[in-house]
């Protein structure tokens, strides 16, 4: 699937605006085929935007299961005789969507793109109705997995993740038009042979018999510097500028289908020539060590929820330069095509998660309130939550498989990972991973409760990413003794051989709270915490990076564990610092790779 982009011969038009929305609490709309006409006793709704913090009702707010969209839009006139294409960006969990009467997608999994080919359906100047039926519940054969108890007050949605269950259609929608003979995918894999560069390029196609494929590559500047004819093969670029940490360089391939000597269609692809490889326990970007700086982050915002808006992206990359982070971690899902490319931009190192996040019923307890599953078991997560999950991995990397800034694939948070279910289960996805890309690094996140010795899982990966809240879940308030065991474990991680890299570290602290001694929750012992973990860290060769949690304070399930939200936040969630954030600038911007 190629996005919708404006070319020489493609076009697109954006349905965000308002469409109108329903609740559909009694799950009736599907029987009573709402799509058929205009939605009744519908209320105005923002895409892309989380439904649940526009409202000021409880019921919308926390609503669980079938939510119902619908706009009008005309295909313009122009378009008729191309191919046309319906595409959202994301739809969180899952989504039908039905245009006038007629179904024409429904899709799986809550932060990926999917489209519906609408050629044969409608026509240039038609006026279309546009329903989708979106759906926000967990289960245990969903990615990220919940499960709904029956409670006196009636249904309950449970669930073993950290962040709030926003539901709705996040990212933006298109209209767009293609030729009927089209591109349809490119794969770009990047080398680097002394001062020249490769890129190993293949263009798929449909209905391109008798077409040539043809790739030209230009500089930023816009110069050509390499073209080739073939649907697949190699382009070198002499004195190459590469892309790599704090130098978004990127080049663009322009990918054409061509009939004699007319361009049928073209599609540009932007390239980033950099190289990344684990070699002992270094993690190398263009053959040289880097140390990772930055957080896991969410995509989190006040009154938005889970939505993508440009105006906070800038703030956030603004904030992650001027704390001198080089890094982040799409914790807990990708994240929105807008971030990867600003990330590519801006020279900033992405470790992309997939939304496999809650798969360990052993953390829920205290936190989530489900307890008493077993994680792994013909009930709960199963071969059928394998085969999702597998099939997640492969749809991430196929979205993300050309961004220069993706240098490690993670391909779970914190899953239970210390039982033989554990090893059954995740063993065959690591294939899954290195069969859809065989050139970066494939990990998953630890969790604490699978220390050094115990984890069975971490053998698969290429590199070991920890989350360890040492001082805060566990010794809290006691940096001292949160110290030497903190230490303890790492020293037996490093006895690996590769590289760690700390993808959690954390405690929340109320903005605003100052406690002399420091006292858990307050600034200083924000900053005493930190301190402590850093110093574990510069003991360690093997530690290759660091990424704090949280980049900001973020929504959760309400409970008497989070106060508004989880306040780990280096930043506050309407994007102002902490002391932490002012601490973390002076060792990050003070800091060299080493
Ligand atoms: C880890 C999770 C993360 C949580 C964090 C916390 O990976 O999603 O928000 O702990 O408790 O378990 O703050």
């Amino acid at each position: 699937m190629l996005r919708p982009q404006d070319t020489d011969t493609r076009e697109r038009k954006s349905l965000d605006g308002l469409w109108d929305f329903r609740l559909d609490p009694d799950g009736v709309g599907r029987q009573d085929g709402w799509w058929r006409g205009p939605l009744a006793d519908a209320r105005p709704m923002a895409v892309p935007a989380s439904f649940n913090d526009l409202v000021t009702d409880l019921e919308t707010h926390n609503f669980v299961g079938d939510v119902w969209y619908q706009t009008q839009v005309r295909v313009p006139r122009g378009w008729g005789g191309q191919r046309i294409v319906l595409h959202f960006e994301s739809a969180t969990h899952r989504a039908t969507v039905w245009v006038d009467d007629a179904e024409v997608v429904s899709h799986e999994g809550g932060y990926l793109p999917f489209e519906a080919d609408l050629t044969d359906r409608v026509s240039g100047g038609e006026l279309i109705r546009v329903t989708a039926c979106v759906n926000n519940s967990l289960n245990f054969q969903s990615i990220p997995p919940g499960t709904t108890e029956q409670t006196p007050a009636g249904p309950r949605q449970i669930y073993w993740h950290d962040f709030f269950n926003y539901g709705g259609i996040h990212r933006s929608v298109w209209l767009l038009a293609t030729p009927t003979r089209h591109l349809d995918d490119v794969t770009v894999v990047t080398g680097i042979e002394g001062a020249t560069g490769t890129v190993s390029y293949a263009v798929r196609s449909v209905r391109a018999d008798g077409l040539v494929t043809r790739v030209v590559l230009r500089d930023a500047a816009g110069v050509e510097v390499a073209r080739s004819d073939g649907a697949e093969g190699v382009l070198r670029v002499a004195g190459a500028h590469l892309w790599g940490p704090g130098d978004g360089y990127l080049y663009d391939l322009e990918c054409q289908l061509i009939d004699a000597d007319t361009v049928v269609d073209s599609y540009h692809q932007s390239v980033g020539i950099r190289t990344v490889r684990i070699d002992g326990t270094r993690l190398l970007v263009n053959e040289k060590p880097v140390y990772l700086k930055g957080f896991g982050m969410h995509e989190d915002h006040i009154t938005i929820g889970k939505a993508h808006d440009n105006a906070s992206m800038i703030r956030d990359f603004e904030l992650l330069e001027w704390v001198g982070a080089n890094s982040f971690r799409t914790s807990h899902y990708p994240y929105s095509e807008q971030v990867m490319d600003f990330a590519d931009r801006h020279g900033i190192l992405v470790i992309d998660e997939t939304p496999a996040v809650g798969l360990n019923q052993g953390l829920g307890g205290g936190i989530f309130g489900g307890q008493g599953y077993v994680t792994f078991s013909a009930e709960t997560s199963n071969d059928e939550t394998q085969r999702v999950h597998a099939q997640v991995i492969r749809d991430l990397i196929a979205r993300d498989k050309n961004h220069p800034c993706v240098i490690v694939w993670s391909i779970a948070n914190e899953p239970e990972s210390d039982t033989e279910g554990a090893e059954d289960y995740f063993r065959p996805l690591f294939d899954v991973a290195r069969e859809a890309d065989p050139t970066r690094p494939v990990g998953f996140v630890n969790v604490m409760l699978a220390p050094h010795g115990r984890c069975r899982v971490s053998q698969f990966a290429d590199l070991i990413m920890l989350n360890r809240y040492y001082g805060w879940y566990v010794q809290p308030g006691d940096l001292t003794n949160a110290e030497l065991v903190w230490t303890t474990e790492l020293n037996g991680w490093a006895s690996e051989g590769k590289p760690i890299v700390i993808t959690e570290y954390g405690a929340d602290t109320y903005a605003g709270l100052h406690q002399l001694p420091a006292q858990p929750w307050s600034e200083e012992y924000q900053l005493d915490y930190l301190d402590m973990n850093h110093r574990v860290f510069d003991a360690c060769d093997a530690v290759v990076g660091e990424q704090m949690w949280n980049f900001a304070d973020f929504m959760t399930v309400s409970g008497f564990m989070r106060v508004g939200g989880n306040k780990k936040g280096a930043f506050t969630r309407d994007r102002q610092p902490k002391m932490a954030a002012h601490h973390l600038r002076r060792r990050w911007r003070g800091m060299d790779t080493r």
